[in-house]
């Protein structure tokens, strides 16, 4: 049985792949599972059906069989788990993937969430314009210890993991503020990470619903 995943019927972000239902297209295309997915409006996020699966009314949800699963980290670590291809099979390695799984969406994201925020939820607030250089430097600060530890490698630790896949994804969020080019091994990062056929496939098919629906 296929797995079920929730997706924006319409995507605010316009088929750019910044919605949470990436990470779990991206993860299923690498371990090669196939899937189906149930679009949702705002309205049906918010409704009894939809928070049964999800209890803050959001995507992505995940369903197989009598499983039920919400948040994107915890959905990808599932797959990783049971699908050979994005967790290294040594205890170690493992560990320090599922490690990186965690700060990238923790140490990494909060400082990007928290300067999304300010724009788009404060921006008419009088604080916003000084606070904002702050969440900036933030930003920089994590960029710039994430640029020193990858240095010249490939991926963060060994091979591609879901380490890597969710790092890729939570720095794929400044692609448009230009943060990025000051690191030029980020860049570079993102970019090969953005070439592996798992994520071309799990792009088009989030940006087929996005043309889809304007047609
Ligand atoms: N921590 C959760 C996870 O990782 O699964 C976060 C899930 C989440 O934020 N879901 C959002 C949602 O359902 C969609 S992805 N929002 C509806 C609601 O809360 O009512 C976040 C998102 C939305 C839009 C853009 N964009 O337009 O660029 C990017 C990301």
């Amino acid at each position: 049985m296929k797995p079920i995943l929730t997706a924006f019927e319409s995507s605010p972000d316009r088929g750019k792949g910044l919605a949470r239902d990436m990470p779990v297209r991206w993860a299923l295309e690498e371990v090669g599972q196939p899937y189906d997915v149930r679009l949702v409006s705002f309205r049906e996020m918010k409704e009894p059906a939809h928070r049964a699966r999800h209890p803050f009314g959001q995507i992505p949800t995940y369903e197989e069989g009598d499983l039920a699963l919400f948040e994107s980290g915890a959905i990808v670590l599932h797959i990783a788990e049971r699908h050979p291809g994005l967790l290294p099979n040594d205890a170690n390695a493992r560990a320090r993937a599922i490690t990186w799984m965690f700060a990238a969406l923790t140490t990494v994201q909060q400082p990007i969430v928290e300067r999304e925020a300010a724009l788009y939820l404060e921006g008419d607030k009088p604080w916003t314009k000084e606070r904002l250089p702050i969440l900036e430097d933030r930003i920089r600060v994590r960029l710039g210890e994430l640029s020193a530890r990858l240095g010249e490698r490939e991926w963060l630790d060994g091979d591609f993991s879901a380490g890597d896949l969710l790092m890729v994804l939570v720095l794929r969020r400044l692609e448009s503020s230009g943060f990025l080019n000051d690191y030029p091994n980020l860049s570079a990062y993102v970019a090969r990470a953005k070439a592996r056929p798992a994520y071309g496939r799990a792009f088009a098919a989030q940006l087929a619903v996005f043309t889809n629906a304007q047609s």
